[in-house]
């Protein structure tokens, strides 16, 4: 009978949460330092920017990961990938908000989460502008600064603050423009950062109440935010109330808001789409 790997206790993942932290502070300091970049290219749209400095931070970080845990795999967004043999995976996103960074407009972050046993389980964000790091490991809780963080209590969608974002494909913002139009009336107002790892955190913190979003770019738009926001108390589903699947719809929430809060976003997309 084969047997579910044990889940790794709080203790046994604070040297990756160490590593995930001191190198999201340490390509904070690259980007700080690098002003404007200078190569943008396009991607999946003619809006969907990278830049040198995207390939840049991935391959530090890469190259800092080989060099710790050289038989960990890793994903990411700017096409490192490599598959690993120790049961741990690193989440890469080395630009969250590479729009924002383009033009050096606040909103942008290093984010680097971890998987053990293909369950995410550590997670840090850094806001290279704000110079504030979010960061979280499964049963050790979430920080800000080193702070403990934790989920607002709001229970009242017609107060909530909610965050959100929009696809880089001119169709599917077409979509989105609609759902907006049933969700703006039922909160209290919407906010668009342009970094979903950043949205998730301010949820974590209590800064914004929920955070919806769809065709977000891959895993590692969201998995430290993941990690971070559960520690903190809250939740993010699918619209089916599963685990989150990018690119299709995802919610986070406190748990007050979170049934009535999906039942809006289920209505609104339905009405869209
Ligand atoms: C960004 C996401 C954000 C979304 C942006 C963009 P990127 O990721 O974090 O939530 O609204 O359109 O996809 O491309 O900057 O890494």
């Amino acid at each position: 009978m084969t047997t579910r790997p044990s889940r790794p206790s709080p203790t046994e993942l604070a040297p990756l949460l160490q590593l995930a932290t001191n190198l999201a502070l340490e390509c904070g300091e690259v980007l700080r330092s690098a002003g404007r970049p200078r190569a943008i290219e396009q991607k999946s749209s003619d809006v969907d920017l990278v830049t040198e400095l995207d390939r840049q931070v991935e391959r530090l970080i890469v190259d800092r990961l080989r060099a710790a845990r050289p038989y960990d795999g890793l994903l990411g967004e700017e096409g490192a990938t490599r598959e690993g043999t120790s049961g741990v995976r690193w989440l890469i996103d080395p630009i969250d908000g590479t729009t924002n960074f383009v033009y050096a407009y606040p909103g942008f972050a290093v984010s680097i989460a971890a998987e053990v046993n293909g369950a995410l389980a550590v997670g840090a964000v850094h806001d290279v502008v704000l110079q504030e790091t979010f960061a979280g490991s499964l049963g050790g809780g979430a920080t800000l600064n080193g702070n403990p963080i934790h989920v607002g209590s709001g229970t009242e969608l017609s107060s909530a603050l909610v965050g959100t974002g929009f696809s880089y494909s001119a169709a599917i913002r077409g979509a989105q423009s609609e759902a907006l139009r049933h969700v703006l009336p039922r909160v209290r107002d919407i906010r668009r950062r342009g970094a979903a790892s950043l949205d998730l955190c301010w949820v974590a913190c209590g800064r914004l109440d929920a955070y919806f979003e769809r065709d977000i770019g891959g895993p590692w738009d969201i998995g430290a935010g993941s990690v971070i926001l559960h520690e903190a108390g809250g939740l993010l589903t699918d619209a089916h109330g599963g685990p989150p699947r990018p690119p299709h719809l995802i919610l986070a929430s406190n748990p007050g808001l979170y049934e009535e809060f999906r039942a809006l976003l289920v209505r609104a997309h339905a009405a869209s789409d």
